[in-house]
């Protein structure tokens, strides 16, 4: 298996081109280690999309400095540092096509062995299997209408074909129910041991087990710590856990 990046934010400011006022993420250092696990959570527009989209360069940082296994990130080429990275967005991103050919976006040489294993760990398999035909299936306008919780199975599955040394997914959960959301979980524990996996989420449940927990509010971190830790010492924290 691959294995998994240290990533070091060190006094890491940002700001979206052309916007005045406060920058959206303030002062952030956060170091995470090969093959850790860790949960992002905060409120709406706390600035978690914005932190983990630095770590592939969609933005750049505006001060300070992102590296990822020693390297800073602007010294790096964008196209190898995107090969090592896979993101699952908020929203998932499929097109017309077959759900093969959606899977294969990003990865074109898979097997379709390395196809179901993936689709299996984002417990995808199932649903996909129950078409009649199967890997075959169209979405899209002239294909199957899938659920919004089905498009985000095929999204991580997407992900995980890729084989990255670095897991983010981005509140990609949020329409699973919670065993579906743990059977994935514990999937991942096994298949993506070795995997830094950076996980945002709304519920606190989601993040709970994490190695460590990032506690976002209005563009700083705010706590990090483990759930234990921080409902001890992070006041944002017990704020999410008793909403
Ligand atoms: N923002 C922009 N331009 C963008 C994206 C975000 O100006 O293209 C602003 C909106 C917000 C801040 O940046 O004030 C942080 O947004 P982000 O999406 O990073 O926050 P979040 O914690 O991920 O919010 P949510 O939970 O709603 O996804």
């Amino acid at each position: 298996g691959r294995q998994g990046c240290q990533i070091d934010f060190e006094h890491v400011s940002f700001s979206y081109e052309g916007a005045s006022g406060e920058p959206v993420l303030k002062n952030i250092n956060l170091t995470c280690l090969p093959g850790e696990t860790i949960g992002i959570i905060g409120s709406t527009g706390s600035g978690k999309s914005s932190l983990v989209n630095l770590i592939p360069r969609f933005y750049d940082v505006s001060s300070g400095s992102i590296r990822v296994d020693g390297v800073d990130t602007q010294e790096l080429d964008p196209a190898k540092l995107r090969d090592r990275i896979a993101i699952v967005p908020q929203k998932s991103i499929l097109f017309s096509g077959t759900i093969e050919e959606n899977l294969l976006w990003g990865n074109e040489h898979a097997s379709r062995e390395e196809i179901m294993q993936a689709a299996n760990m984002a417990e995808a398999h199932s649903f996909i299997a129950a078409f009649p035909e199967g890997y075959e299936t169209m979405l899209g306008q002239r294909g199957v209408n899938l659920s919004g919780g089905q498009k985000q199975r095929l999204s991580i599955a997407r992900a995980l074909i890729r084989k990255p040394d670095v897991l983010i997914l981005d509140d990609c959960t949020s329409a699973l129910d919670t065993t579906t959301e743990t059977n994935i979980k514990e999937s991942l524990k096994s298949f993506a041991s070795g995997v830094t996996c950076l996980l945002i989420a709304q519920r606190i449940t989601s993040v709970m087990d994490a190695d460590k927990i990032v506690v976002m509010d209005d563009g700083e971190i705010v706590g990090i710590g483990t759930h234990e830790a921080l409902m001890k010492s992070c006041r944002v924290y017990v704020e999410i856990f008793q909403s």
